[in-house]
């Protein structure tokens, strides 16, 4: 169990420490943020960037309150000033992901050299401020010409994904030697249309299997692509890996088909060249040979998105067998009703660093909370402090058990668009107030620098007085 003084979410009975300990951290541990092209960027119709599913989702309203990614957090034109705020919060790393319609309009074909540019600017800035860029290749904004043609049904984008590989790496790898392949494939296949699956059917199993394999496909295509043109490149994919519980004990096969089509889908034939025994009846009509060897590529590193676990319950008459279900009582959550549990978080930690046997980046942790959170004004997200706090803690247990855990990014850098939720969530440390674009770091910004300060140098700093929103 988490001490008491790591959480902060306990029963309140003792004083939570400042900061969870670190000590089991390697001295070179790496402190980051993340964020996503379409979440942030804006932009959409500019400077020659190509329509993607998203646009197209949110084109129909299908969106929350009919927000659409138009304008997000205007990066495109504001990332200098969102590096300033890296550059506040003293991270070492700066997890984004390139919008591949904005470098090829038509997902394949002839480049824009507009967007091109984009990406220049902004690596270069952040190597100008001392921070890392670490690319992802696909963060779910699919072209939208691709998805017409398929999309991942279609195994001919295995070739389209490492062209689009091949271009990034020969522009920006004179600079940039992070790379991921995917993020959370688990998610964007299992979910479909509310992630960037596009108009496909992802309700026939058959729909479903064909994008696994061909995403799979991809990611090795990529892998060596990136590798073929990049020296020194460090190469990973980022996965969402978490807990698929039972609701009831009689949904206990349910949790555990939905914990491997979530967990092991893509890590396993990625790192360990072959798909979880559940899933090989299934995938088996769309293995050609050679296949789980041009998926199976070597890696650097493996990214973990991790939030919390999941309680799902039997649902035979569904794509998977399985539907999101009740959760326990007596465990907290957040204000969008993701369960914290720190303990699980070290124990995935633990599990995936020893089954995939690569160093272990935490690419993505966070807490989602309400505009309802700010209608006070001040900006003072101490529940964002306490769950930090205590996945922190979490994640140096695991390493002090052995865990080989080189990095964490928080997500994310800004509040910004969730996905079928629109504005409506926010994961920022830093509020965005979407009328002006004004930048408010909120009580978690402090808060985290003061971690990766007292952590790098193992002297606490004092505490930051609480900003109010709108004080800049
Ligand atoms: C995901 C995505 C992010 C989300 C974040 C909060 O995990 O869904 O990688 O884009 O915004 O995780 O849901």
């Amino acid at each position: 169990m988490i001490p008491a003084e790591h959480t902060g979410i306990s029963t309140g009975t003792g004083a939570a420490a400042r900061f969870p300990a670190t000590a089991a951290l390697r001295r070179d541990f790496i402190w980051g943020v993340s964020t996503s092209a379409f979440q942030i960027e804006g932009a959409t119709r500019e400077d020659g960037r190509g329509l993607s599913v998203w646009d197209t989702y949110g084109l129909k309203g299908q969106i929350a309150n009919k927000d659409t990614g138009d304008i997000a957090c205007d990066h495109y034109h504001r990332y200098a000033e969102d590096i300033g705020l890296m550059q506040r919060l003293g991270v070492q790393a700066y997890r984004f992901s390139v919008a591949w319609p904005r470098l090829l309009p038509t997902g394949r074909g002839a480049p824009n050299e507009a967007g091109l540019a984009f990406y220049d600017r902004l690596i270069d800035a952040l190597l100008a401020a001392g921070i890392e860029p670490w690319l992802c290749l696909y963060h779910w904004d699919m072209p939208q010409a691709l998805d017409d043609v398929g999309g991942w049904t279609n195994r001919d984008i295995v070739g389209w994904f490492a062209d689009y590989a091949a271009l990034v790496a020969n522009r920006y790898g004179d600079r940039v030697k992070r790379f991921a392949t995917f993020n959370e494939p688990s998610i964007f296949t299992i979910f479909a249309q509310a992630t960037g699956g596009g108009e496909r059917d992802m309700r026939n199993v058959d729909t479903f299997h064909r994008c696994i394999h061909n995403v799979n496909l991809a990611h090795g295509a990529a892998v060596d692509a990136l590798r073929d043109r990049v020296a020194g490149s460090l190469i990973g994919a980022i996965h969402n890996c978490q807990p698929c519980l039972p609701s009831t004990p009689a949904d206990a096969q349910a949790a555990q088909r939905s914990s491997v089509y979530w967990n092991q889908a893509f890590p396993d034939p990625q790192c360990l060249g072959a798909y979880p025994a559940l899933m090989q009846e299934a995938m088996a009509p769309y293995i050609e040979p050679g296949d789980m060897a041009r998926i199976h590529r070597p890696l650097d590193w493996f990214g973990l998105n991790h939030y919390g676990p999941s309680y799902v319950k039997a649902d035979p008459g569904s794509r998977l067998g399985w539907q999101f279900g009740e959760k326990p009582d007596g465990i907290p959550q957040t204000p969008i009703g993701w369960m914290i549990e720190p303990d699980a978080f070290r124990d995935t930690l633990l599990t995936v660093a020893k089954t995939y046997a690569l160093p272990v980046y935490v690419m993505e942790n966070g807490f989602g909370d309400s505009d309802k959170t700010y209608a006070a004004g001040a900006i003072n997200d101490e529940n964002r402090i306490a769950y930090l706090k205590a996945y922190i803690g979490a994640l140096d247990e695991a390493a002090a058990a052995g865990a080989d855990i080189r990095g964490y990014f928080v997500w994310s850098l800004l509040d910004n668009f969730e996905w079928d939720s629109g504005y409506g969530v926010r994961f920022g440390l830093t509020y965005i107030d979407y009328a002006t674009q004004q930048r408010t770091p909120k009580a978690s910004f402090a808060w985290y620098r003061g971690l990766i300060k007292s952590a790098r140098a193992g002297a606490p700093e004092p505490g930051p007085a609480v900003p109010v929103l709108g004080t800049g």
